[in-house]
């Protein structure tokens, strides 16, 4: 069977991300000999008419279409795709090219709203929830009775239904890595971390507003070191690639398995920059020294508060000590840190906004430069279907029962949204000014 696998619009002017996702569904797929190609709208140029042509000239079977994200939360680009126009554009392009081909949805953004998504796109036939790879061949193989296959929504009349929850979670240890030919590389080179590389899936850790362990489970599946540093030394010897993002939930849980990932990296002597989440939790100075040693260009760091009732609020495994140890680590090591706060969060106080704004100015007169400031920084908390921090708002009564937050919902109670809507203005106001100023004298992207 021919299958076009398709990248939604990801409407993010941070630059393109290359799509592991669909290459891991691409790589399944093409290992039953099906004939595969992926299509990224945020990489082609003229991308409407391009895509009409590669559907009307390839004439695919099935068309696989992921979307990746539903909001966009960058200082100065605040914006979410509330209408679901821009995923919507590209489903009618598509049947304007073929009528009656079948389009299988999947990815984070659709996984996390599948029924509403289902329900405001009638040109999506079937959708596979969360992981791909075992999921989406079965579809493949059950195009005219998805209801067969568990972990898929799909439309009998009028109908949209759930056929439960599949059992098969992927080995992701003894799975092969991704095929990078799937979609030209080169225009991912040109973007700093775009191109990503998974060393496990699920994540251990509770946080109050996650929505990410209901798609990728709270058990770990980790990779070998070794098969993973085969993929970043094919990806930088064989593709060129200087710089990569590894896209575990948590790199350095557990830390046995980042720093042996560290040290494979460091005997083999790639040059390769890198980064990753981090959690601050017992970070080791050894821990910070071995990830410079093998590239790591700054460590990401998202703690979301800086005191401790609230990060007890958000059950963090995380506590202000922590994140006052790791500061004075990456200045001995001297390595670069960026963070990411929420405001507000639950349990926010003048006392907790305080205890934020000491940590970030402190933090900046201590590492200078080192303490970056160029990701989302400080942002305000959306409201993720499938989190305890919705199921509390549900309890709570402050949002309502039938909401489906495609429209973006807050947590921003009486009287810190105030607080909150000058603070972030003040932020998005700051970033709008230095965008404005690197487009002057054309400075490239900071992480570069
Ligand atoms: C790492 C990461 C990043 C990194 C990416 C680095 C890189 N070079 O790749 C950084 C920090 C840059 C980043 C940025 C952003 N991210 Co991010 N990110 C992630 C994270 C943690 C992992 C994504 C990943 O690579 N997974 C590994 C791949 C293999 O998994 P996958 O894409 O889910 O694909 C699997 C399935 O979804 C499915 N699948 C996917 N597509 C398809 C298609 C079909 C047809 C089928 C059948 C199946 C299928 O099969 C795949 C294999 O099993 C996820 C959280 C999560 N739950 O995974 C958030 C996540 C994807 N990000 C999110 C967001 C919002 C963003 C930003 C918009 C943040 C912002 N600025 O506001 C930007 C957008 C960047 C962009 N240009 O698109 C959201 C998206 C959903 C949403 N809430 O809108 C997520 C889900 C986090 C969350 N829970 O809110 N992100
Ligand atoms: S938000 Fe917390 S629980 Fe969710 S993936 Fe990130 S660290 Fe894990």
């Amino acid at each position: 069977m021919k299958v076009l696998l398709v990248q939604a619009s990801t409407m993010s002017a941070e630059g393109p991300i290359f799509p592991i996702g669909l290459s891991y569904v691409g790589t399944a797929i093409k290992q039953k000999s099906h004939d595969v190609r992926i299509f990224d709208i945020n990489t082609v140029p003229g991308k409407w008419k391009e895509l009409v042509r590669t559907v009307e000239e390839w004439q695919p079977d099935v068309i696989g279409y992921s979307m990746r994200n539903i909001k966009v939360a960058l200082p100065g680009e605040e914006g979410s795709f509330s209408q679901l126009e821009p995923f919507k554009e590209a489903l009618r392009y598509i049947r304007r090219a073929r009528r009656d081909v079948k389009i299988v949805a999947g990815g984070c953004a659709y996984s996390l709203y599948a029924k509403v998504f289902m329900e405001q796109m009638p040109d999506i036939d079937i959708g596979v929830f969360a992981e791909g790879e075992h999921v989406f061949n079965e579809v493949l193989e059950n195009l005219d009775h998805p209801g067969k296959v568990r972990g898929v929504f799909y439309r009998d009349g009028d109908l949209v239904l759930f056929s439960g929850h599949s059992h098969r979670a992927i080995d992701f240890h003894s799975s092969v890595a991704p095929d990078r030919t799937l979609v030209d590389i080169r225009p991912y080179l040109d973007y700093p971390y775009s191109i990503g590389v998974q060393t496990k899936r699920g994540c251990v850790l509770k946080c109050l507003h996650c929505s990410d362990t209901y798609l990728v489970g709270s058990k770990l599946r980790m990779r070998e070191p070794k098969d993973v540093v085969d993929e970043v030394e094919t990806l930088v010897k064989k593709f060129g690639a200087s710089s990569v993002f590894f896209v575990d939930q948590q790199f350095n849980i557990p830390k046995e398995h980042s720093m042996g990932i560290c040290e494979e990296i460091i005997r083999r002597d790639l040059k390769v920059k890198w980064t990753a989440w981090f959690n601050e939790r017992g970070l080791l100075e050894e821990e910070v020294r071995l990830a410079k040693r093998a590239g790591c260009a700054y460590l990401s760091c998202t703690p979301d508060s800086a005191n401790d009732d609230v990060l007890r609020a958000l059950r963090k495994n995380l506590t202000r000590a922590d994140l006052d140890h790791t500061i004075d680590i990456v200045k001995r090591v001297d390595m670069p840190i960026s963070y990411n706060f929420f405001f507000p969060n639950p349990g926010e106080t003048l006392k907790s906004f305080y205890d934020m704004m000491d940590f970030i100015v402190t933090s900046k007169r201590k590492l200078g430069k080192n303490f970056l400031m160029h990701g989302l920084f400080i942002v305000n908390t959306r409201v993720y279907p499938h989190s305890e921090l919705h199921r509390q708002m549900l309890e709570e009564g402050s949002v309502d029962e039938g909401h489906d937050l495609v429209d973006p919902v807050y947590y921003d109670p009486f009287p810190m949204k105030y607080l909150a809507d000058g603070l972030i203005g003040g932020v998005q106001a700051a970033y709008k000014v230095r965008q404005v100023y690197k487009r002057m004298f054309n400075i490239p992207n900071p992480i570069s």
